[in-house]
C-alpha cells in the first residue's frame, strides 16, 4: 500500500477513491494539501531547487515564478479533449466521443504505474466561495507540484473545503497526470509530459468523473477550470435547472450610482479578460471585475439570476497585455504571480510581445534560448503564454466578488473577432432571439488552442469546446432557463470591437472605450438609451453612443459603418447560420423559427 505523507481526513470514500488511484499509479506517496502559504512555498522551493522553475527578482516582482513547458504541451488539446457519456449522441456533434467503458480501459494502462518516483498530491478544492449554495466541491489528485500551486491560486484550496465535505459530503474526482513516470535515479525532466497521442483529457458526464492524462499545460491539468466548471458543471447545470457559462462578470457603475452587472461570453483569448478589467474613458463611469472567465448562475428568489465566479485567480494571456491594454492585469501579476511561456530578462523581470516597451537587451526566450530583439526571427513569449494572478491582487477586483449569494445579472453580451458585417452592438428583440444570437457567436481563432484551423470558427455561446453535453439540448436548456416561473430575465446584447474598414483599419477603439457601449448597454437596460428596430433586433441610433472625447479617434463616416445594419452582408451571414446550425442533430425547433424569422426580416 502506499503511504501516506500526512494524516488523511475522514471521509471514508474520498480517501478508499484516493487509495484505489493510488494503488495504480504507483506514486512514493500520498500527500494532502493543505492550502496553505507555507505549502505553496515549499513546492514552489522544490520546483527551484529541480530547475525547473526560477524565482523572478523579488525586488521587480516579489514571489513570483517563471516557467517553460515542452513546446509540444502550450494550449488545451481540443483533438485530445472528451465527452465519454454512454451514448455518442449524448456527447453530440461537437464533441469528441469515446465509449466510456472503452476509454476507460485504455486509460487505465497509461495511468498504470505513471506516477513512478513522484508524490500523489491530493488537492481539496472549492469552486466558489467555500460554503456558498451556488460553489461545488472537487478532489484533483496530481503528480504535479506546478498545477498543485497553480490550483492553489486558480481555486480555493485547503482544509476548509474538507471540512465542509465532511464525512460524507459530495465532491466531483478529478485525476490527473503528468504521464511521465520517473525511473529510479532518473533526473526529472523540465516539463515532464506525455506524446500528443497519449494525452486524454477525458470527462465521464453520468459519473461526473474528470481523468486527464499526459498534459502539465492549464485547461488540460488544472481541472478545476474548463473541465470541471464548464464541462462537468454544465451537465449538474442542465439537471439541477442553473447555468454554468463561460462568461466574464463585470459591475458596471454610473456616475450617479446605478450598479448594472453584466456577464459576456466571448471565445477564448478574445479580451474578456481586458473587457472585465476596463478603465472606462467616459468621465465618471466605474468598472469592477467579479470575474474574468467562468460565470455559475441560479435563480434568486426574486426571480433574477445571480452569478457568482467560481475561480479564484486569473489565468490570463500575457502577450499584448500592457498597462495600456490593461493596467489592472499588470498590476495583479505584479507580485505572487506565475509566468508561463514568457521571456526571462538579464535583471530576473518577464517580458513579452506587446509588454508596452521594448525587451531590455538579451534575454532567454520561452524555449530557454537566448533571444536578442534586433536578431530574433522567433517570438521572446509564446502567443499562449499565461499569467496566473490572485484575483484578490486585482485592483479593481469588486468587493463583493466573493458575496456567497452572487450578483444579479442585468444583461449578458456576445460576441467575438468579427472583422465586418456584425456592427459594434446590437440588442436582442427577447431571450428567444437572444439564444438564437448566442447560438450563433463567431470569431476569428485564437491561439488558445492547438489544433484549430484558422478563419472564423462558429462558437455558441463561447461553449464549443466546453459544453459538456449535445449543444442542442444546451440550447435548449437556454430556452428552458427563458421559461422560468417568474424569471426576471437578463436583456442580451451581441457586441462587436474588432469591426475594420475594407483596407484593414480599425474602426473602433477598443479597451476603454468599449464602456461608450457599455453606458449604452446601461441605459437600455434602465428602459432608456435611443434605438432604432432592425430586421436584426435593437441599434443604438447615431447620436445614441457617448462618443464625447473621441472625435479625433473615430470619424463621423467610421460610426456610421460601426452601427449600420449591413443588409447584403447579412444576406451571406445568413446562409453561415443555415450552414452551421446543419450540424445539430437537435436543433430546438424554436431556434430553427428564429432562423426563418430572421430570414423573413431580412428579405423583406
Ligand atoms: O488553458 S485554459 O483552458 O485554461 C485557457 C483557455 O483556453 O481559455
Ligand atoms: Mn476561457
Amino acid at each position: 500500500m502506499v503511504k501516506h505523507l500526512n494524516p488523511p481526513p475522514k471521509h471514508a470514500k474520498l480517501v478508499a477513491w484516493v487509495e484505489e488511484w493510488a494503488a495504480l499509479c504507483k506514486p512514493e506517496g500520498i500527500y494532502w494539501c493543505n492550502g496553505t502559504q507555507s505549502e505553496y512555498y515549499r513546492l514552489a522551493e522544490k520546483l527551484v531547487d529541480s530547475g525547473i522553475a526560477k524565482w523572478l527578482n523579488p525586488e521587480k516582482r516579489p514571489d513570483c515564478l517563471w516557467f517553460c513547458s515542452d513546446p509540444s504541451d502550450v494550449a488545451r488539446v481540443e483533438a485530445r479533449t472528451y465527452i465519454a457519456s454512454k451514448t455518442k449522441e449524448e456527447a453530440g456533434p461537437t464533441n469528441n466521443w469515446i465509449d466510456p467503458v472503452e476509454l476507460k480501459k485504455t486509460m487505465r494502462e497509461f495511468y498504470s504505474g505513471c506516477m513512478a518516483g513522484r508524490i500523489l498530491y491530493v488537492i481539496p478544492f472549492s469552486m466558489g466561495p467555500v460554503g456558498s449554495h451556488i460553489a461545488k466541491i472537487g478532489i484533483e489528485i496530481t503528480d504535479s507540484e506546478y498545477v498543485v500551486i497553480n490550483m492553489h491560486i486558480m481555486t480555493r484550496v485547503g482544509t476548509r473545503v474538507l471540512e465542509i465535505l465532511g464525512k460524507d459530503g459530495e465532491f466531483v474526482p478529478c485525476v490527473h497526470s503528468v504521464g511521465k513516470p520517473l525511473a529510479p535515479g532518473e533526473k526529472d525532466e523540465k516539463w515532464p509530459c506525455a506524446p500528443l497521442e497519449k494525452k486524454y483529457i477525458a470527462h465521464f458526464p453520468e459519473t461526473r468523473e474528470i481523468w486527464s492524462f499526459g498534459s502539465g499545460y492549464g485547461g488540460n491539468a488544472l481541472l478545476g477550470k474548463k473541465c470541471l466548471a464548464l464541462r462537468i458543471a454544465s451537465v449538474q447545470a442542465r439537471d439541477e435547472g442553473w447555468m454554468a457559462e463561460h462568461m466574464l462578470i463585470l459591475k458596471l457603475t454610473s456616475p450617479e450610482g446605478v450598479v448594472k452587472y453584466i456577464a459576456a461570453a466571448f471565445p477564448s483569448a478574445c479580451g474578456k479578460t481586458n473587457l472585465a478589467m476596463l478603465i472606462p474613458t467616459i468621465p465618471g463611469w466605474r468598472v469592477e471585475t467579479v470575474g474574468d472567465d467562468i460565470a455559475w448562475m441560479r435563480f434568486g428568489k426574486d426571480g433574477r439570476l445571480y452569478a457568482i465566479n467560481p475561480e479564484a485567480g486569473f489565468f490570463g494571456v500575457a502577450p499584448g497585455t500592457s498597462m495600456k491594454s490593461n493596467p489592472n492585469a499588470m498590476l495583479s501579476c505584479a507580485k505572487e504571480t506565475i509566468f508561463t511561456n514568457v521571456g526571462f530578462t538579464e535583471d530576473g523581470d518577464i517580458w513579452w510581445e506587446g509588454i508596452g516597451y521594448d525587451a531590455p537587451g538579451t534575454l532567454t526566450d520561452w524555449k530557454g534560448n537566448p533571444w536578442n530583439a534586433a536578431t530574433a526571427t522567433d517570438k521572446a513569449a509564446h502567443p499562449n503564454a499565461r499569467f496566473t494572478a490572485r484575483a484578490a491582487n486585482c485592483p479593481c477586483i469588486a468587493p463583493e466578488w466573493q458575496d456567497p449569494a452572487g450578483v444579479p445579472i442585468d444583461a449578458f453580451l456576445f460576441g467575438g473577432r468579427r472583422p465586418s458585417v456584425l456592427p459594434l452592438v446590437y440588442e436582442s428583440k427577447n431571450w428567444e432571439h437572444g439564444v438564437f444570437i448566442g447560438s450563433t457567436v463567431g470569431s476569428e481563432v485564437t491561439a488558445a488552442a492547438l489544433d484549430v484551423k484558422a478563419g472564423v470558427r462558429r462558437d455558441p455561446f463561447a461553449m464549443l469546446p466546453f459544453c459538456g453535453y449535445n449543444m442542442g439540448d444546451y440550447f435548449q436548456h437556454w430556452l428552458d432557463i427563458g421559461a422560468h416561473a417568474g424569471a426576471r430575465l437578463p436583456k442580451i446584447f451581441c457586441v462587436n470591437w474588432f469591426r475594420k474598414t475594407a483596407d484593414g483599419r480599425w474602426l473602433w477603439p477598443g479597451f476603454g472605450d468599449n464602456s461608450r457601449v457599455l453606458k449604452w448597454i446601461c441605459e437600455r437596460c434602465e428602459g432608456k438609451g435611443k434605438a432604432v428596430e432592425t430586421p436584426i433586433g435593437f441599434m443604438p441610433t447615431l447620436d445614441a453612443i457617448d462618443c464625447r472625447g473621441l472625435e479625433n479617434e473615430v470619424s463621423e463616416a467610421d460610426m456610421k459603418e460601426l452601427l449600420a445594419y449591413d443588409a447584403e452582408g447579412w444576406k451571406s451571414e445568413l446562409e453561415m447560420i443555415k450552414e452551421h446550425y446543419k450540424k445539430f442533430d437537435r436543433l430546438p425547433g424554436k431556434l430553427a423559427e428564429q432562423l426563418d424569422a430572421l430570414e423573413a426580416r431580412i428579405n423583406q
